[in-house]
């Protein structure tokens, strides 16, 4: 193996996506491994933690957790704060976002009735509580740090893209329409050249 290998899911979606977004802004040449959900349950228990993504480096163990991955590479091709102060605020909303896939990630397993229901009690409390955080976390913008894009803007890309396509049953797409910080980072990251270089030569989202 001589190239960074990123291991996901065959969809341009949540960790992976963001991971996969991660390495192409700072320019690493990565095979990006595609797994198909029928192959999932032979690999699973070969995963460091039976979960995806993880990330292979040439001559490193697997690596796993998409915050670990993100601020590896963040750290190493300035994506991630050098300040330690401000690389852990900035990691605080990783976590933030990993908070918001825990609490809506059951939802994707429910029966219809009983999503209906968990899903209008997310919007009605949880979705609002958790934009309202964010936008107290994101300073001036347009980015969460500033000026420049870091690995945390991908995230918070991918969880406010996640909603406001519209096809979350139960979620309305404007969801988060109203917290205009959390809405110009999505815009921004959309619109950031290394982003829509990306979807120019894979799958668009
Ligand atoms: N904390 C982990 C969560 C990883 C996770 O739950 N990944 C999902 C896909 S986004 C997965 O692998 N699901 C399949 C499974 O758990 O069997 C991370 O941040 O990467």
């Amino acid at each position: 193996m001589n190239k960074p290998k990123l291991i996901y899911f065959d969809a341009p979606v949540s960790r992976g996506e963001e991971c996969r977004l991660a390495l192409h802004l700072a320019g690493i040449d990565f095979e990006d491994v595609r797994i198909k959900v029928a192959d999932w349950p032979a690999l699973k228990e070969r995963m460091p933690y039976g979960a995806l993504p993880v990330l292979e480096l040439p001559g490193g163990p697997a690596l796993a957790h998409s915050n670990a991955i993100l601020v590896l590479i963040g750290r190493r091709h300035g994506l991630h704060p050098a300040d330690d102060v401000e690389a852990a605020r900035h990691e605080g909303m990783m976590q933030h976002v990993e908070d918001l896939r825990a609490r809506v990630s059951p939802t994707l397993r429910m029966a219809d009735a009983e999503k209906k229901t968990a899903r209008e009690a997310l919007v009605a409390d949880y979705l609002p509580a958790w934009a309202r955080a964010a936008e107290r976390n994101i300073e001036r913008g347009p980015f969460f740090g500033g000026d420049r894009i870091h690995v945390v803007d991908l995230k918070i890309y991918m969880a406010v893209r996640w909603f406001n396509g519209g096809k979350v049953d139960h979620i309305p797409a404007t969801i988060f329409a109203d917290y205009p910080k959390l809405t110009t980072v999505h815009d921004v990251v959309r619109d950031h050249a290394g982003v829509q270089s990306w979807y120019a030569r894979s799958s668009r989202p």
